[in-house]
């Protein structure tokens, strides 16, 4: 530990927080001049160098939110998911698995920028007064991190800041982000009736595949030939799907593996992974080449800390026009949103089924769930969907970019199991819902257990490609990134579907909008990255370009 004067149990803190080593943790990891963070979407993110005193400093706040939560355990994971390799980020996760509690957000951006230890140390005392934290209560934090260069000198950060508070520290080393989740909560209930899984990696293995055998026993592979490649985007998810496919016989998933380099410096997310897929709507790079293109193959990316997954197959050889499509997380929504309905109608339970989706959801896809089950539009981040997927008895959430999961409430998981079936088909529904509360993980998307879940339903259907691609027709659509110089200016309301600053820049873009036929346009500004985002969408693919170019025109110039 870099810092001597760390504290070693939480009862030396009950007079007050270490004041004096909070100092000394200060000048070890100083605050980078001329930056101001933000805890935004996904937790801080930025480049990964500069990082440290962000790292040391969320530590510090994890810790006191375990205390405030009775000592429950809460997460610390480093990545930075989709983005460049040279960034990283931190990303704070509550007792149950899901985000941090979002009142305590604005805490973090006030530590992580405060000029003095003096500073952060009252941002910590307001804190803990507004929360009425008993110091004197242990703290446990588990931490860990993704494959980025960065991210070795920042968990030091991180343990740093929790030795400082006298947490008792678990280094859970590299990790999917969602099986970080996936410790917290297996950690917060072992031993109890709501126990979620063995808290380690080989029991998050475990808990996925043994529910994936039991749903694909008696089924055929819609998959399996030829193989489900992997696009794992050179990110920990290549040593994630290995290990998870030891547990799972060939005969029951083939997979060819893509994309697992995660050594060679600058290849995470370059070229490949689920953002590259999605925001280009092609191949990742190089594919071309390296696949040999056999008709009805089914391929999906994960992204660099693999929480998202999008899917795609190919209508004709590579490079052919048009030949490139792309199931994203609306289509798995769809996909399992009614897949999911189906088996409550036959289980004979009255549950209802919603789904959640953000304004980037393609019209055709809410057109299309709206049909089958009731549809909520949230802002941008898991964090919002996922609370929102909690109002109904089963709540399918996805972004479109492939960040999504299903959440089966308690009362749900009770009826699969308490209900007594009126009819072999219903019993056998029963049983797959409780199978797939056990396969999804719910405390996050998650694209190793998003996939098998599509898998299910594939073997399920016998579907390939064409008919889960069948669904519906996504309107073309464009993303656009546009560089400001500062674009916390731009701010939304409408879940993030209409600007209010700027002023007048939305009226411009309603006069944009207008000129196109069954067009929609909307601006935001990004929570992980450094730009504003354009999304476009219209029923004249001939038109997309156009629209995309001139709302984002009409951004740089509100920025001239
Ligand atoms: C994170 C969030 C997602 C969000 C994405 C992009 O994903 O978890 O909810 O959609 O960032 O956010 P923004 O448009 O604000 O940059 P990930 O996979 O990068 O952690």
């Amino acid at each position: 530990m870099s810092l001597p004067g760390a504290i070693s149990s939480a009862a030396a803190m009950a007079d007050g927080l270490p004041v004096q080593i909070i100092e000394e943790g200060v000048k070890e990891y100083p605050k980078p001049e001329n930056i101001t963070f933000t805890y935004g979407t996904a937790g801080v993110r930025t480049k990964g160098a500069v990082l440290e005193s962000v790292c040391y400093r969320i530590a510090l706040i994890s810790a006191l939110r375990s205390k405030r939560l009775g000592g429950k355990t809460v997460g610390l994971m480093v990545t930075a998911s989709h983005n460049p390799e040279e960034d990283n980020g931190l990303k704070a996760v509550d007792s149950r698995g899901e985000m941090l509690e979002a009142s305590w957000e604005a805490y973090c951006t006030q530590a992580v920028n405060a000029s003095t230890a003096q500073e952060l140390v009252s941002v910590l005392e307001n804190l803990i007064s507004a929360n009425k934290i008993n110091l004197s209560t242990p703290a446990s934090v588990v931490y860990a991190h993704d494959t980025r260069p960065t991210s070795t000198m920042l968990i030091k950060a991180v343990a740093a800041g929790l030795a400082t508070m006298g947490a008792h520290i678990t280094d859970a080393g590299l990790k999917t982000t969602p099986q970080l989740h996936y410790l917290v909560k297996a950690l917060n209930t072992q031993g109890t009736e709501d126990a979620y899984g063995e808290p380690t990696e080989e029991g998050y293995y475990k808990k996925l595949s043994s529910a994936y055998l039991k749903l694909v026993a008696d089924k055929t592979s819609a998959t399996a030939t030829p193989p489900l490649i992997v696009d794992c985007a050179n990110g920990v998810g290549a040593p994630a799907l290995l290990s998870l496919l030891k547990h799972i016989p060939e005969k029951h998933l083939t997979i060819k593996a893509m994309r697992t380099d995660t050594k060679t410096p600058g290849v995470l997310n370059n070229g490949c992974g689920a953002d590259y897929v999605k925001s280009n709507q092609r191949l990742p790079a190089g594919y071309e080449k390296d696949i040999s293109y056999v008709p009805g193959q089914w391929m999906c990316s994960f992204d660099g800390d693999a929480d998202r997954i999008v899917y795609y197959y190919l209508r004709g050889p590579p490079g052919q026009k048009d030949s490139f499509r792309l199931l994203d997380g609306d289509k798995i929504a769809s996909l399992a949103a009614d897949y999911i309905s189906e088996l409550v109608k036959k289980a004979g339970i009255e549950l209802q089924v919603g789904c959640v989706q953000t304004a980037y959801a393609n019209g055709s896809s809410t057109k299309y769930l709206k049909q089958r089950v009731p549809v909520t539009c949230t802002p941008t981040g898991v964090k919002y969907l996922h609370h929102a997927a909690e109002r109904y008895d089963i709540g399918v959430y996805f972004e479109a970019n492939g960040h999504g999961t299903v959440l089966f409430s308690t009362s749900a998981q009770r009826a699969f199991k308490e209900t007594s079936p009126a009819s072999p088909a219903a019993e056998d529904a029963l049983h797959q819902l409780t199978a797939l509360a056990e396969l999804i993980n719910q405390t996050v998307g998650d694209a190793l257990s998003d996939m098998l879940l599509v898998e299910v339903i594939l073997r399920a259907r016998q579907w390939g490609p064409e008919a889960w691609d069948g669904a519906y027709e996504d309107l073309p659509n464009k993303l656009l990134k546009v560089n400001v110089k500062d674009r916390f200016i731009f701010k939304t309301e409408d879940a993030e579907r209409r600007l209010v600053s700027p002023p007048g820049l939305q009226e411009k873009i309603d006069e944009v909008v207008g000129k196109y036929k069954d067009a929609r346009s909307f601006v935001r500004p990004s929570g992980t990255e450094d730009c504003v985002r354009v999304y476009a969408e219209t029923s004249l693919a001939g038109e997309l370009d156009s629209l995309a170019k001139a709302v984002a025109k009409l951004v740089q110039d509100s920025d001239a």
